[in-house]
């Protein structure tokens, strides 16, 4: 990967999160991070930081600058030279009393100073283009920021580790020497191609396909730890939905009544459920006959519809079905979803016949939101709606995310072509065309051959100061 001239560039961001706290740190990544700090900080003991011991912390004050007349903080400055630092360049932070304004202060002098600000990710991007991490390792640093349960956490941190990529590299470099071993005896003569090993070749080539085929039938479950999964709760006004919310969150947190349309606002809270994060999202509930604000409130239930991973529906058992309820079922009918049936502790009044059409077999569980009754078949049912529902132990070559699913998909389909023309004994010129396709995509996942505008995607989804 290149560098291009804004990578020469000394950047500046807050790398805590911006409100009320105890410290904050700003970090400062780059050629001119010791001089940019320098012409803020001013140590204790009044010695420069430009000639200071690398990996050390000074204690001292910030200045305004360029009039360095009345400090403005007290901090601790550690200093950091390359390329032992995370970007592997000169490295700076700075700990300052935590709040909204000390840091935004301190970083805005600094801006004025030299340095310009980061952008999403770029401390990582650096740490990427510089050879200390490869882009799995880049992917972790986002997920271990991101992760909501320690499963999501644990599998960030195999990644971080580097044990996936070094997998992934090992098998490049044997598919490498293979490739070359085979290409090198189409461009002699038969005589070299007949002393190839085939079966030799063939039992390598096996033991990858075997490898990457664990790696995908692992991999949905992998997606859902690190991404997690959200469920709209929909239905009609008053079958349960904000009760069944509270009985997953095992408090009286949304509005409860026997009032229809009670939740007018999406109401969204994260459960852990056996290491899965699971987003559930109340929704207001569809009326006939809405006024302006009921129907603000429908838009915003269809539009948390469209964009959820999984729809959970709430049928009333108590009640007959109406055409609110169809109206439902028309909306997700499109979409993964799954039918509970609440109320169950009250008399059965629901007419099933009226659905058949939308029902079609499809299981139904019966729950009490009230009651807490069957919320763990329920929990269940969702898992499994989205991987195969058996929960696994994390291992340091499970995929987390749709870019190296895919990835790895395309390598096992190329693989298999060519595993498939040796088998039938066809001209090794195809076979290599397959295997060098392989390889190219196990390349991509760690990022050794990768275009810059994925990058770009990649680092977009960063936070600013990471
Ligand atoms: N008997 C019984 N009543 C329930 C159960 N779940 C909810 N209810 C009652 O049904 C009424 C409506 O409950 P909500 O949770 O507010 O219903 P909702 O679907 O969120 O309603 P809207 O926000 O108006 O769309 C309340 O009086 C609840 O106490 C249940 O399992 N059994
Ligand atoms: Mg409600």
């Amino acid at each position: 990967m290149k560098k291009n001239r804004t990578e020469k560039d000394t950047i500046a961001a807050i790398s805590t999160p911006i409100g009320v706290g105890g410290l904050a740190i700003i970090r400062i990544s780059g050629l001119k991070a010791i001089k940019v700090a320098s012409k803020i900080f001013r140590a204790k003991n009044k010695k420069s930081i430009s000639k200071a011991k690398s990996h050390t912390i000074k204690y001292g004050h910030i200045f305004s600058y360029p009039k360095n007349i009345k400090p403005i903080d007290e901090v601790l400055l550690s200093l950091m030279r390359g390329p032992k630092t995370y970007t592997t360049e000169d490295v700076v932070e700075i700990s300052c009393h935590g709040g909204l304004v000390s840091a935004r202060v301190i970083l805005e002098l600094l801006l004025r100073s030299g340095a310009r600000l980061a952008e999403p990710g770029e401390f990582t991007k650096r740490a990427l283009i510089n050879g200390r991490i490869d882009l799995l390792q880049a992917e972790a640093v986002n997920d271990m920021v991101n992760a909501k349960t320690d499963k999501s956490l644990q599998l960030a941190f195999e990644h971080l580790k580097g044990n996936f990529s070094s997998s992934i590299k090992q098998m490049a470099d044997g598919l490498a020497d293979i490739i070359s071993d085979i290409e090198a005896a189409i461009d002699f003569d038969s005589q070299h191609i007949k002393s190839l090993n085939k079966k030799k070749i063939k039992g390598n080539l096996k033991r990858k396909l075997d490898t990457l085929e664990k790696m995908l039938r692992e991999a949905d479950y992998g997606i859902v730890v690190n991404e997690g999964i959200s469920v709209v709760i929909c239905g009609k006004a008053n079958v349960g939905k904000s009760s069944l919310m509270n009985a997953f969150l095992k408090t009286e947190k949304v509005i409860v009544s026997p009032i229809a349309g009670t939740t007018r606002d999406t109401i969204e809270e994260i459960i852990n459920i056996k290491g899965v994060a699971l987003k559930f999202i109340d929704t207001a509930g569809i009326i006939k006959s809405a006024g302006i604000l009921e129907a603000k409130s429908i838009e915003k239930t269809i539009e948390s519809l469209k964009k959820a991973d999984l729809a959970l529906l709430i049928l009333d058992v108590s009640k007959k079905i109406t055409s609110d309820d169809k109206k439902i079922m028309d909306l997700i009918s499109d979409k993964p979803h799954i039918i509970a049936l609440n109320k169950v502790d009250l008399k059965n009044n629901i007419n099933f016949k009226s659905m058949s059409d939308f029902l079609n077999n499809k299981k139904v569980i019966h729950i009490s939101a009230i009651r807490r009754t069957n919320l763990d078949k329920l929990e269940e049912e969702i898992l499994k709606c989205v991987f195969d529902g058996h929960t696994r132990n994390i291992n340091s070559q499970m995929i987390n995310n749709l870019r190296q699913k895919e990835l790895i998909k395309n390598s096992y389909n190329a693989l298999s072509r060519g595993y498939k023309s040796l088998n039938d004994n066809l001209s090794y010129e195809f076979v290599s065309l397959d295997l060098r396709e392989a390889l190219n995509h196990l390349l991509t996942i760690t990022g050794q051959a990768v275009s810059a505008d994925i990058l770009e995607r990649i680092f977009s989804k960063f936070c600013i100061g990471k």
